[in-house]
């Protein structure tokens, strides 16, 4: 485990913060088939899907059907968004993909190479100080409250075993009923042999996962490939323009109804069942599923609703729809000057469209207008996303 997390568990107990998430099972192989051509050819625009331009209402929904999910209480206000025409990956990125990125260019994932050792001292550092609150919180607590708190910190202090490499957080289905639905560390353990080649382990490998969207890399990885691809990651008001597919504010990617082909058809993979003790896969899949096996939307786009998050480009803030104006088209979100603090490491960007770990009795995080933060040291196995490319305008 990595000092890094051990900070992420220590605050999500302290803080409160949520965050959900579910699994990933890796089928063993070896490696995987020679990469096909990249985005880099004469079709720079093959497998993307040209979104016309216009206004949209972005933000909203859970709250709107009566939810309250972590997701998309920083989704408010709702609030008119103007983009102009962009082409968008019609598909995750998936591993093929990315091995071809990879094999072209000798990139190494975040996940793949170790801390900085200043860094692992300040994580230490920072693991140290919020033990040590814990422990004075269980000191002062009683009974069912107290073991709850020991059994966190017996958690943290297995997980402080530092490797060498940075590795990614993984799902692990919980034992035992939830104590504390914001403490994270009951079903994400940090893997420090987990990176994209191996999504669930050292164990695991990419044989059979050829065409599933590729997790565990961070935005840094993410912009790596898109620049290698000529493309770039899609801002927020992008993405969300694409997801909901040319409808007018509706809760769903593909509409009003969660089932509009009949409740045995899923159109999203996301996650069934009891979360997250008890996944019944309805809909075929437990973790990831290939890209393109669910409907598309209205634009002919796969999985803007789970299967994976998707990084965005955006700095994130709860309340950055509160910051947003309505009169400057194309909005990036918050600058960096105020979405991150002066000598802060950690930085948090927007991420989209929910994942297979997405329940309907958790998170919601599949709905267009949901979002959720993720930050550049925590790389995942339900995180992965896709490019878009601008309009070359005519000479
Ligand atoms: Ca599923
Ligand atoms: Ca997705």
């Amino acid at each position: 485990m990595n000092a890094r997390f051990l900070t992420l568990f220590c605050s999500s107990l302290l803080l409160g913060a949520c965050s959900q998430e579910p699994v990933t099972e890796s089928e063993g192989g070896k490696s995987l088939p020679a990469p096909s051509d990249s985005a880099t050819t004469e079709h720079p625009t093959e497998g993307m899907v040209l979104i016309p331009g216009g206004a949209y209402q972005r933000g909203g929904d859970a709250g709107e059907m009566g939810g309250d999910s972590f997701s998309h209480q920083s989704a408010y206000p709702i609030h008119e968004v103007q983009v102009d025409s962009f082409w968008i990956d019609e598909a995750e990125v998936t591993n093929r993909e990315f091995a071809a990125f990879v094999e072209a260019t000798g990139y190494e994932t975040f996940a793949e190479r170790p801390l900085p050792e200043e860094r692992v001292r300040e994580l230490h550092e920072d693991a140290r100080r919020n033990l040590a609150r814990l422990e004075l919180m269980a000191n002062r607590a009683a009974g069912e409250e107290r073991d709850e708190i020991l059994a966190s910190i017996a958690r943290i202090r297995e997980a402080s075993k530092f490797e060498l490499l940075a590795g990614s957080m993984i799902f692990a289905t919980p034992e035992g009923e939830l104590y504390n639905p914001n403490d994270i560390s009951q079903w994400w353990k940090l893997e420090s042999d987990a990176n994209w080649q191996t999504p669930g382990g050292s164990r695991t490998t990419l044989e059979g996962l050829e065409d599933h969207p590729v997790v565990n890399v961070t935005h840094e990885d993410a912009a790596a490939y898109a620049k290698w691809a000529g493309k770039r990651l899609p801002t927020e008001a992008e993405w969300e323009k694409a997801a909901r597919g040319g409808l007018e504010h509706q809760p769903y990617a593909w509409g009003s109804e969660m089932f509009p082909k009949g409740e045995d058809v899923w159109m999203a993979n996301i996650w069934q069942g009891e979360w997250p003790h008890e996944n019944s896969e309805a809909d075929g899949f437990f973790a990831t599923a290939p890209v393109k096996r669910f409907p598309p939307n209205g634009y002919g786009l796969f999985d803007m609703s789970g299967n994976v998050w998707e990084m965005v480009s955006d700095f994130y803030l709860p309340n950055a729809y509160e910051l947003a104006s309505a009169t400057v088209p194309n909005p990036t979100g918050p600058s960096e000057e105020v979405a991150v603090q002066p000598g802060e490491t950690v930085i948090y960007k927007v991420t989209k469209g929910g994942s297979f770990l997405c329940s309907d009795v958790w998170c919601k995080g599949y709905q267009p207008g949901s979002r959720q933060q993720i930050d550049n040291e925590s790389p995942s196995n339900h995180t992965g996303f896709r490019c878009v490319m601008d309009v070359v305008k005519s000479e």
